[in-house]
């Protein structure tokens, strides 16, 4: 109604408006132990004001790491309505409340919730990169690593509070996958050896997403040390909280 269009105006002020559109997706929301209680759109699963009154939403991040070990970073396009402008691990974003990305219908156990937010992050990679899915099914493989309870405000009005499934795209030995980014998402990309991370973190003038921190200092050097064989690692059933 007329009412509802007036608030968006003003909660949405000065936003990018393909920005905007994405804000009417539907997000998974989730009791603390990641069942899925209801749908409520991003805009709602982002405004601090909910999720200081617990509101919970299931999202993924994906690290993908090429033949040379190195791995893909993005810049968030200045576009973005939360945390714009920073750097951040190759692609982030949440499954959304359908079937498909939930990972089936009923009675779902870890393994289907997997295999929804691969589903979510295959059309992520294509939206924010334009990496073809066909290229992804070939060319490496997707790890299930583990799930990431976190909270972080973006700018005290919008926010983050998400149980974060964490994955990791291995491009095989030989292969390559191309990359052509949607500049409405992403201002900047970059491979990195961790050498070259360690140097970005140095330099005072480059800022980086919460998440993408958290996990740095918890999990990431473990994880990319032992790339070749990741099998201690994936597949962690326990929720950490962070
Ligand atoms: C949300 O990422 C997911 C995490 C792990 C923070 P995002 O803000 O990039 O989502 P989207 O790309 O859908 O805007
Ligand atoms: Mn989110």
């Amino acid at each position: 109604g007329k009412a509802q269009g007036h608030e968006e105006v003003n909660v949405f002020q000065d936003h990018d408006e393909e920005q905007i559109k994405l804000m009417h997706e539907n997000c998974i929301v989730l009791d603390w132990n990641d069942n899925p209680i209801g749908a409520a759109t991003k805009k709602d699963c982002h405004l601090m004001e909910n999720i200081n009154k617990g509101l919970l939403h299931r999202a993924f991040s994906v690290f993908m790491f090429n033949g040379k070990n190195e791995l893909l970073l993005q810049q968030r396009a200045t576009e973005k309505i939360t945390f714009p402008n920073l750097w951040t691990n190759t692609c982030c974003s949440h499954p959304l409340c359908v079937d498909e990305e939930l990972g089936g219908n009923n009675f779902l156990g870890l393994k289907d919730k997997i295999q929804g937010v691969k589903v979510a992050s295959i059309r992520k990679l294509n939206h924010e990169l334009g990496i073809k899915d066909k290229q992804l099914g070939t060319n490496g493989e997707f790890h299930f690593l583990n799930r990431i309870h976190y909270m972080a405000e973006s700018n005290g009005f919008w926010g983050e509070h998400e149980i974060d499934y964490i994955l990791i795209y291995k491009i095989s030995k030989g292969s390559s996958i191309d990359v052509d980014p949607n500049w409405n998402e992403v201002k900047d990309i970059k491979w990195v050896s961790q050498e070259e991370l360690k140097q970005m973190f140095e330099d005072s003038s480059k800022l980086f997403t919460p998440w993408f921190k958290i996990i740095c200092e918890n999990y990431l050097f473990d994880w990319w040390n032992n790339l070749k064989d990741l099998s201690s690692f994936e597949n962690d059933e326990t929720i950490y909280r962070m």
